[in-house]
This record gives C-alpha cells, structure tokens and sequence, in this order.
C-alpha cells in the first residue's frame, strides 16, 4: 500500500523562486545585507500600502515587536491578558518588565471578555494586551471603553491576523499598537519577521530607534534598544510574497468551506470561526470537540495521528498552567474557567492555502468515522 503524506497543521508559503531570485542576486551584488537596506524599505513601503494602515514597523519576529510596542508605551505594573494565546504574549509582557494578570475569555471569539479584564483591573494595571485569536477580531468596542474608562493602554498581539477586515476597515487601526507575526506557519511570512503598527509618525520613528539597539546616529544612542531589525533576504522574501497572498486568502476560504460543509452537522463538533464573516483571513481552521461526540478531543487527535495527520492542540496547555506563570492569582484552579474548558477542547485541523480536497478528505474521514 503506498504509504500516505503526513499531514502537518500548517505549511508554510514560499513565493516563486524566479520572483525572488533577481532579489537575491542584487543582494549579493550589494552585499548590503542588513541594517536598514534598500530592501527593508521597500517592503515596508509595500506592506503600509497592502494593509492599508500608516506608521508600519517591520521586526525580526513579533515577539521582539510585542516587547518593544509594550516598552514604547511604557506599561508597568501589571498588563491584563489572554491566557489563552502562545506563549510569547504573556512573555513578551515579563520582558518588557511588567506583570501579566490573566482575565477569562469570551465563549464565542476566544478573545479577551472585557468585562472580566474590567473585574482584573487594580491600581497597578497600565495596560491590555489582547490577541486576536484565529484571527478573529477581539472585542475591540468593549476593550476600548474599559481602556478609556480606566486610563490604559490596549497593544493587540495581531499576530494572527494579518488582512483581517473589521466593519470594512483593517483591524490594525484599533488599539495604541497592534504586532503581527510574519513567522514561516502564518498567513504570510518572511520565514521570521513581523511588524508594529502605530498610531502615529512619532510613535513609529521611536520603535524604529527602539529596535535598531536605541542608536539615533554614530554618537546618539538615548534609549535602551535592542536588536529587533529585520534582514536583507527576509524582507525580499516579503516583497516576493505579498503579491501571492490575496489569492492564499481565497484559496484558505475554499479549504474552510469544505470543512464547514461537511463538519458543521457533526454532532458534538463545533467549527469556531463561523461561515461568511467578511474580512477573516482563515488563519486556523479550530474545532471545540463536545460531549455530544463519542470521543475525547485527545483521542481524535490520536486517531488522526494514526492516519498520519498532525492537527495541533492550539492553545493548551494554558499559559497561565505553564511553571512560570501558574503562581499568579488570577491563574489559581477555579479562575479562567472559560478559558480552561476550551484549551480542554481545542483541536486545530490542517489549514493551508494548498491543502487539496484528497488530503482534506483524509481529515474530514476520520472526524467522521468516529461517531
Ligand atoms: N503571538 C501569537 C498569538 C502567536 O501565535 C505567536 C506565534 C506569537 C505571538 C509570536 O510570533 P513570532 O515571535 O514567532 O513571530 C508555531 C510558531 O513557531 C509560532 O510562531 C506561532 N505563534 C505558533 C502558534 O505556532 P510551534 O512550536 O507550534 O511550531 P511548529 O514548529 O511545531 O510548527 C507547526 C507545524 O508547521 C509543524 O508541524 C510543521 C509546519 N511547519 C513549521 C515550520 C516552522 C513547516 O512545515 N515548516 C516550517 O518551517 O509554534
């Protein structure tokens, strides 16, 4: 019997090699290969012009970029969070030297409820840093009135959602600071890389001396920097996939569809990124496995790794079960009880703009075979 692919939750976009060739080449001829080059500047000029936001900033990753945003707006104290995320949300909030409090998430989006961040918030609390998980948009509304109610800063972790839409207009011009993550498993990638976006000129030009070690010029270094820059090949590699992704997006709709098709009805499984929102991006593909399906989520995962299918557990554990953060007051048994039972219930199915209806079948097969 031929021995079937394995199938990985992800797999990331490469451009076409000849559209990126003549790139490199000039790389090489310019032996430019980092430090603010020519091709930074272009990509960064074409993906402002893409998202259709201002004050871009492009990172080496995000996590880098979450340190610096939460340092430029100098939050301290305590920072309310998701503890429903990857791990690199709340630890960028312990780098740039503040203290994540855990708040519970909404039982639709997965996001941040803000009425439970409003209960978290003390005399010490500066700022929110929520994530838009899947790519599904936070409440921005509800967040921003707790924010403007109590002085603190919002910083979204929009790591997963790049092209994401909301009432018609990009997602990124909501909050003091939003980060996506340009890592080789996101919708669009520079194999490691990201970008702040802010809301103004200054604000921009500041992260930009943030991230380049605080170095204004030869003899001016005011601020405590560090290395945040992107290189020379990485932003190539950006400009070279940019003009690919609109159509990765459609292609990801497609993939969704066919799972909506065919698992909706699925007593027990519930898809939650639902059909026909317009602007989502189609990051993850996530099921929330119930009581209704005669399995456990840990045993369907199991059954598809049997089939070679890698679905992946995204977000469990926790962050606020991990060693370094379970000590916290709001991470004690009985807090975040949303949030637990979801990471309980997790599983994210395969989701690539390639993944072709064969391969898809094997996924939706096992699901199925189950009941
Ligand atoms: N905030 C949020 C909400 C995030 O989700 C992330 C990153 C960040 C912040 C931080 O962003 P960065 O600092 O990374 O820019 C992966 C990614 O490494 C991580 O970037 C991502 N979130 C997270 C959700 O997923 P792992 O450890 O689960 O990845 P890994 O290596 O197991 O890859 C998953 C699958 O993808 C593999 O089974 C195979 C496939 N794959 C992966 C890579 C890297 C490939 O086919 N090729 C590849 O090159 O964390």
């Amino acid at each position: 019997m031929r021995r079937r692919e394995s199938l990985f939750v992800t797999r990331p976009m490469t451009p076409p090699l000849a559209e990126l060739l003549p790139m490199l080449e000039e790389i090489w001829r310019s032996r430019t290969l980092t430090n603010n080059g020519p091709f930074l500047h272009k990509f960064e000029t074409a993906l402002t012009d893409f998202l259709g936001v201002e004050n871009v900033s492009v990172v080496a990753n995000a996590t880098l970029g979450l340190i610096l945003a939460l340092r430029q707006l100098r939050v301290r104290g305590e920072v309310i969070t998701t503890p429903y995320s990857f791990v690199a949300s709340s630890h960028a909030i312990r780098w740039a030297g503040a203290e994540p409090v855990f708040a519970d998430i909404d039982p639709v989006t997965l996001n941040l409820d803000p009425a439970s961040v409003e209960r978290r918030i003390t005399s010490r609390t500066s700022a929110i840093l929520a994530v838009h998980c899947y790519g599904v948009p936070c409440d921005v509304a509800g967040l921003e009135t707790v924010a403007a109610r109590h002085d603190l800063k919002i910083v979204y972790d929009a790591a997963h959602a790049f092209g994401v839409r909301l009432a018609g207009t990009s997602v990124l011009h909501h909050g003091d600071m939003s980060v996506l993550s340009f890592h080789a498993t996101k919708i669009f990638n520079t194999l490691e890389g990201g970008a702040i976006v802010a809301r103004d000129r200054n604000a921009k030009i500041a992260l930009d001396v943030l991230g380049n070690h605080g170095i204004v010029d030869e003899t001016t270094i005011p601020a405590l920097g560090m290395n945040a820059k992107m290189n020379e090949i990485s932003a190539a590699f950006g400009l070279a996939l940019l003009p690919h992704v609109e159509q990765a997006i459609q292609d990801r709709r497609a993939v969704a569809e066919r799972y909506w098709q065919q698992l909706e009805s699925v007593r027990g499984i519930r898809c939650v990124c639902p059909p026909g929102v317009p602007g989502h991006n189609y990051y993850a593909f996530p099921i929330l496995v119930g009581a209704g399906y005669p399995i456990s989520r840990d045993a369907l995962s199991q059954q598809l790794r049997e089939q070679g299918i890698y679905a992946r557990r995204y977000f469990h554990p926790l962050i606020a079960d991990l060693p370094t953060y379970s000590d916290a007051p709001s991470a004690q048994p009985g807090e975040l009880p949303v949030a637990r039972d979801i990471a309980a219930r997790v599983l994210c199915l395969p989701m690539f703009p390639d993944l072709d209806p064969e391969n898809q079948q094997r996924v939706i097969d096992v699901i199925r075979e189950q009941i």
